[in-house]
């Protein structure tokens, strides 16, 4: 993409609106995503592969658990997060999963909720990219309601006995530790199983049409026994995972932007040199509008993005904003991906360009941390005060 293109579509002139590091912190990342991500993204996709030595390299690139301070975390603010975060979804959602598994689910879990010695054992490993995390909330029969769990961690005289199930979790099967949320005596308590432990199994959901480039797995838990140090202190209750939750969300509220905006760039730039009927496709009444409502909603998309970035900065972003953020952002960016998709034709639904590969992933995005359906009834509730989850 040439800067001149790039900037021609940023109309609104958003750039305006970033300090010059956070401009140089998302140049940074552009970088990444051009070296390591766009060169392989094709064959990890086709090959079901998720890179695990990009793990390091993400940790030196300052992006595992960026918006956290101390314990070898960057402590970058939420709107560089977000930079981040767009550009390397821009790359690959499944890239920008593991960013959000590990930074915003696993170790804002451990920051938040666990004890100084859980801190230092894991955190600065983890920001490194030398160990890997998950986040085991969702079950087989308990997505959207994760209050209907039904793993269940008994307390015995010498710490925990773990079992049950859980699935769609994303990175298990490589994970060094999982964060794995259980009902107890004492209602939803989270718990920190390091891999090796007897009785874990962590299988792979394959095949998948989405998210390829990464990792979700089922995960059964038989008799798992766990010391008294395995709980993290500080959550009690769905609040626990619900406001690690929040920031993967907000993150997503960014990538989503990221795969569209990558969406758009590929069939501008297409629709520029392709020529039929004796000129480029861009000539045209019916391309030029699809390009220009893709580029509103991304434009509209990346300054509520980056709206929400500033509230979080000051202190101030609410749950129910995240939701509007999120069901608003991955819903535009899966019709601009698939309205990229046509004008690129036929070569459209090959590897070699973008656009169908971020809708097939959009689809998993639109689906994790919240379905529509959970953001429209979060906000639904938020304005009418009456809550209609449940019947
Ligand atoms: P509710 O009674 O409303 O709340 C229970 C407690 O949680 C608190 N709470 C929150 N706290 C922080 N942030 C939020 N956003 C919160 N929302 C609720 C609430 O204050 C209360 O606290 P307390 O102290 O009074 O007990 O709970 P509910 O079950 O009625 O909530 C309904 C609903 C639908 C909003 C909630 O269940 C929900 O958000 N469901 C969606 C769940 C979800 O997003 N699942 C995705 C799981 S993670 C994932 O998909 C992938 S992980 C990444 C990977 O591995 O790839």
């Amino acid at each position: 993409m040439s800067d001149s293109t790039t900037n021609n579509s940023d109309v609104l002139a958003l750039d305006s609106l970033l300090t010059a590091d956070e401009l140089a912190l998302r140049e940074r990342v552009r970088d990444f995503t051009a070296q390591r991500i766009r060169p392989n993204i094709a064959r990890w996709y086709e090959d079901a592969h998720f890179p695990r030595g990009i793990a390091p390299e993400l940790g030196e690139l300052g992006v595992l658990g960026m918006h956290l301070d101390g314990y070898g975390c960057p402590g970058r603010t939420a709107v560089e997060y977000g930079l981040a975060v767009m550009e390397l979804e821009a790359g690959d959602s499944g890239i920008r999963t593991f960013v959000s598994v590990q930074g915003s689910l696993a170790m804002t879990a451990i920051h938040k909720w666990g004890s100084e010695e859980q801190k230092e054992q894991w955190l600065p490993r983890m920001a490194a990219g030398e160990l890997i995390g998950c986040f085991a909330l969702t079950e087989p029969t308990a997505g959207s309601d994760p209050s209907s769990m039904t793993t269940y961690a008994r307390q015995t005289a010498d710490g925990w006995v773990l079992d049950g199930a859980k699935r769609w979790i994303g990175l298990a099967s490589i994970a060094d530790v999982m964060v794995v949320w259980a009902n107890t005596e004492d209602g939803i308590r989270g718990f920190l199983v390091p891999a090796g432990t007897s009785g874990v199994t962590a299988t792979p959901i394959e095949p998948k049409l989405s998210m390829r480039a990464s990792i979700q797995c089922d995960v059964t838990f038989d008799a798992v026994r766990l010391g008294p140090e395995a709980i993290l202190p500080g959550a009690s209750g769905l609040r626990g995972p619900f406001s690690c939750l929040n920031e993967a969300r907000y993150g997503i509220v960014w990538g989503a932007m990221g795969a569209a905006r990558d969406s758009y760039e590929a069939a501008l730039e297409y629709a520029g040199s392709r020529l039929q009927f004796g000129r480029p496709l861009a000539g045209y009444q019916l391309t030029q509008e699809k390009l220009v409502n893709m580029l509103v909603e991304i434009q509209k998309g990346t300054m509520l993005a980056l709206h929400l970035g500033r509230l979080k900065d000051a202190g101030h972003l609410e749950p129910q904003q995240i939701s509007l953020g999120k069901l608003n952002n991955v819903r535009e960016a899966i019709k601009v991906a698939r309205e990229a998709r046509t004008i690129l034709g036929g070569n459209g639904i090959t590897l070699d360009y973008s656009p169908l590969r971020h809708a097939n992933n959009l689809e998993s995005v639109r689906t994790y941390e919240g379905t529509d359906e959970v953001h429209t009834l979060i906000l639904g509730q938020h304005i009418t005060g009456i809550g209609a989850f449940r019947g």
